[in-house]
């Protein structure tokens, strides 16, 4: 039976292995922070990737979506291909947040939207996704172009409707939410730095929108949701509307950047709990308690500066933000 055990084992390693790709590392140490960033694709052109980004399979345009989070455009992914990817921009992150609101418009095989994270090459790298015909979020690896399960999270995800999508990567640990909900959190060594970019599958038609990068401050514990102070000012064009997704008990993004004249929209999108949005200057304040379930805020912002705000039930729980208008 010892034996039988043995061989079995043996077996199973030997499956198990065979599964799982050979990773390829490029970048072996967090660099110093990198830059927040942000894409709302409103000053892009229309019909091809953003400026910046590396298309590694799939088709990536900028195109006007009506019901776009930011308006009027999205990136979208179109083709089928086995794994449509795409790296946002050149920039080697550590320790990082990756928030994107998506929506997931058709596919017979696959409804996927996803999240990669350090972003070695084409083949290397980290996926978090959400899929609307399974029902889950999961990790993957991707390793020597061949992608293997970290864990899966249950979880509904709907179709054609927007949502947001978080992954978190802190030194080995790996976070996944949907609609600021933890998912699935595993841990893995495999990389330890690298790009960010965006991820679907098969003939999913998805669409991503206000994608948000959040280096970690060095040496802070604190969650992307609560981590408040941070030097970075995320560097593309500033975006003329902006959303805010609420929820038990996190603003997200916590910064948004966008331009003068921009109406800013705040939106409970999870959880039971009650929660407003009060400016700490007193410039707006939303009914208190908002309404559960979609009920929204909007502001207009004409003045460039900076603009800290707080749910007043939760501001000890860190539930605070900051817009920024330029
Ligand atoms: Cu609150």
């Amino acid at each position: 039976m010892l034996r039988l055990t043995a061989v079995l084992a043996l077996v199973l390693t030997i499956t198990l292995t065979a599964c799982e790709g050979t990773p390829t590392v490029k970048f072996t140490s967090p660099p110093s922070t990198g830059e927040a960033a942000s894409w709302s694709f409103d000053a892009e052109s229309v019909s091809s990737a953003p400026k910046g980004a590396e298309v590694f399979s799939g088709s990536w345009a900028v195109r006007a979506e009506s019901d776009a989070p930011s308006k009027p455009n999205a990136l979208c992914q179109t083709a089928d291909a086995e794994f449509p990817a795409i790296a946002l921009s050149p920039t080697v992150y550590g320790d990082v947040t990756v928030t994107t609101r998506f929506k997931a418009i058709s596919g017979k095989t696959d409804q996927a939207a996803g999240i990669i994270a350090r972003v070695q090459d084409k083949d290397n790298y980290y996926i978090l996704r959400a899929n609307a015909l399974e029902g889950n979020v999961n990790l993957y690896k991707y390793a020597g172009g061949r992608r293997s399960g970290i864990k899966d999270g249950s979880m509904k995800v709907a179709s054609g409707e927007w949502q947001e999508l978080r992954l978190e990567v802190s030194g080995e640990s790996l976070r996944g939410f949907l609609n600021g909900q933890l998912v699935v959190e595993a841990t893995d060594a495999t990389y330890k730095a690298g790009r960010v970019g965006l991820w679907t599958k098969a003939d999913s038609v998805t669409c991503f929108d206000d994608v948000v990068v959040t280096p970690r401050v060095a040496g802070s514990a604190a969650s992307a949701a609560t981590a408040v102070a941070r030097t970075g000012i995320p560097s593309t064009t500033p975006a003329r509307s902006g959303r805010v997704s609420m929820g038990d008990n996190f603003f997200a993004p916590d910064e948004l950047v966008v331009a003068a004249g921009a109406t800013v929209t705040w939106e409970i999108v999870s959880g039971d709990a009650q929660h407003d949005v009060v400016s700490v200057d007193k410039f707006f304040q939303s009914n208190s308690p908002m309404g559960r379930g979609g009920d929204t805020f909007s502001y207009t912002f004409t003045s460039p500066g900076e603009y800290k705000y707080v749910c007043s039930y939760h501001i000890n729980e860190g539930m605070t933000g900051k817009i920024v208008v330029k």
